[in-house]
């Protein structure tokens, strides 16, 4: 059991010097039980009754700081360490002001510079108050002489801001009008083009038209010649015919493929006559052309001695194309198709299985036919001319996108939040480097932040733009680079910075606190506030 002493000496505390945070300071000792704060002061008035600062009872005065807990908010106790959550404010003149917890009260160590939490417990705690204020006001001087140049720099940062988004305001309007002007042109354009396209496509197609028609007179001819040859080669005995027997010769007519060419099999291609004319050749040629093999053919093909493909290989090689191991390559297999080319240029047979039936492959008609002759002179002209208004049309819309991007990029940046003032706008468009040991990070505000290593090797985005993200009031103290590129088995690479003022715009530090969760420090005059706002301790005499 806690004993209830009423000692006074205990319970109230004597003349606390207070410091008054105003431009002249005036000593000023206020009565109070020990422990309370110059605010709190009026709920412990001598003499009359008190009731805890949580509402929950009414006590007498002489139960303040008596050592014993009576408020559950620990409120009758602020001078002892009666109360578990109670706390003791500690004047400190000279410094600041603040607020221990109660437990910490005659525990031997000092926590108040001013050593009043110790009054009790025999350990020495000098009051070290002015000298502690001595030197944080050096340091607050410091930082207001920054400060002051700083903000002088932040007025001009504005007023420029304030110039340039006019300009590019203004800007913006010169490029719609540029644009209209731009839009209206293309659309004249296209107009055109597809004018001067429309002649020119006709004249294509009927130059391509007769080209193929020609290209198919070339063939029939050519097929002509082919089929009076084979006549002749067919025709043995050179009667004017050919026969069943002569067309039996030549088993790959087989008709069903079975490996007997039979005399029924040949009646039916002769059209179920027993010999033809050169006349009623024509339509038995028209059945046989795709099969046909001509002797000469077949004569080389024995002339050749050389190993069998083995059945399961599906590839046709001729000597000299079989592709060397491992030179697959793009290159090398079109080596190989020029030269399949080539020789069905020279109407080698040799193209085929020497195991398998034999395949005549078809011909290729461009080879066979030469290449479309030029278009004549008109034609030009109006392919000309329609080129020319393509290349027109090109162009301007070209001209037109460029703008276009150059409008979107403006109005990004005439919209973008560049603090209250827009004091931040002018480090849009610029980058700031860090070398560390290992990296150069580099941020570029409102755009990204990188990594790149110094021994060389690709940049690391560490987050693109994302939002101001300082605390509530101060939101324009933090940036947040988001998405940056993903980390191995991690969460996507991101920024945190810092701003602080200063008179230079630079990046003063970069650390990695957690796997791939950056932070950087940046100062910049356009964070620096009024020194005459900064702490109230600067205006102090101490
Ligand atoms: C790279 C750098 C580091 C990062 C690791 C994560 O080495 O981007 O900053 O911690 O990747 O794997």
């Amino acid at each position: 059991m806690e004993s209830r002493s009423r000692n006074m000496a205990i319970a109230y505390q004597s003349l606390i010097p207070l410091l008054l945070l105003s431009a002249a300071v005036s000593a000023v000792e206020v009565q109070r039980p020990r422990g309370v704060s110059l605010s709190k002061k009026h709920f412990y008035v001598e003499g009359k009754p008190f009731t805890c600062l949580d509402g929950s009872r009414t006590i007498s005065f002489d139960r303040i700081n008596d050592d014993y807990c009576d408020c559950q908010d620990g409120s009758d106790e602020p001078g002892t360490p009666a109360c578990p959550n109670g706390s003791f404010h500690c004047t400190n003149a000279g410094h600041r002001p603040v607020f221990i917890p109660s437990s910490r009260i005659n525990d031997g160590v000092c926590d108040c510079c001013d050593g009043t939490d110790e009054f009790n417990s025999g350990a020495s705690c000098p009051n070290t108050c002015r000298e502690l204020g001595r030197k944080e006001k050096e340091v607050l001087q410091k930082l207001a002489e920054i400060a002051k140049e700083g903000f002088i720099l932040k007025q001009q940062l504005i007023q420029e801001a304030k110039r340039g988004l006019e300009e590019k305001k203004a800007k913006a309007i010169d490029l719609e009008a540029s644009k209209k002007q731009l839009e209206e042109k293309v659309e004249a354009l296209r107009t055109v083009k597809e004018a001067a396209e429309e002649p020119e496509k006709e004249a294509k197609e009927r130059h391509l038209k007769a080209w193929e028609n020609e290209k198919a007179a070339i063939r029939a001819e050519k097929d002509n010649a082919r089929m009076a040859e084979v006549f002749l080669e067919l025709d043995d005995d050179g009667d004017g015919f050919v026969s069943l027997t002569e067309l039996q010769s030549h088993s790959e007519l087989d008709t069903d493929s079975d490996g007997s060419f039979t005399e029924m099999e040949a009646q039916g291609l002769l059209g179920g006559v027993d010999k033809v004319d050169t006349v009623a050749f024509e339509a038995v040629w028209k059945e046989i052309k795709d099969k046909y093999i001509s002797e000469s053919q077949v004569e080389t093909r024995h002339e050749e001695t050389r190993e069998p493909l083995p059945d399961n290989d599906s590839e046709h090689y001729s000597e000299g194309e079989i592709p060397e191991e491992d030179d697959d390559n793009d290159d090398d297999q079109e080596e190989v198709d020029d030269e399949e080319e080539e020789e069905e240029d020279d109407d080698d047979p040799d193209d085929a299985d020497y195991n398998r039936p034999p395949v005549v492959k078809a011909k290729k008609d461009d080879e066979d036919e030469g290449v479309m002759p030029p278009y004549d002179e008109e034609t030009q002209n109006l392919i000309d001319a329609a080129q020319k208004a393509r290349e027109q049309f090109d162009e301007t819309e070209r001209a037109l996108r460029e703008l276009d991007d150059q409008l979107k990029s403006l109005e990004k940046e005439t919209s973008s939040d560049f603090g209250p003032s827009a004091e931040f706008a002018y480090l849009y468009n610029q980058c700031y480097d860090l070398p560390t040991s290992e990296y150069i990070y580099r941020l570029c505000p409102f755009k990204q932040v990188t990594q790149k290593p110094k021994m060389g090797g690709s940049e690391t985005s560490l987050g693109t733009w994302g939002h101001w993200d300082g605390p509530e009031g101060n939101v324009y103290t933090v940036m947040k680079y988001e998405n940056g590129l993903g980390c191995w088995q991690g969460p996507n690479r991101a920024t945190t910075v810092k701003l602080k003022c200063g008179k230079e715009t630079v990046v003063t530090s970069t650390t990695e606190p957690s796997r791939c969760e950056y932070l950087m420090e940046f100062t910049t005059p356009a964070l620096c506030q009024d020194p005459k706002t900064l702490d109230p301790m600067l205006h102090t005499e101490l």
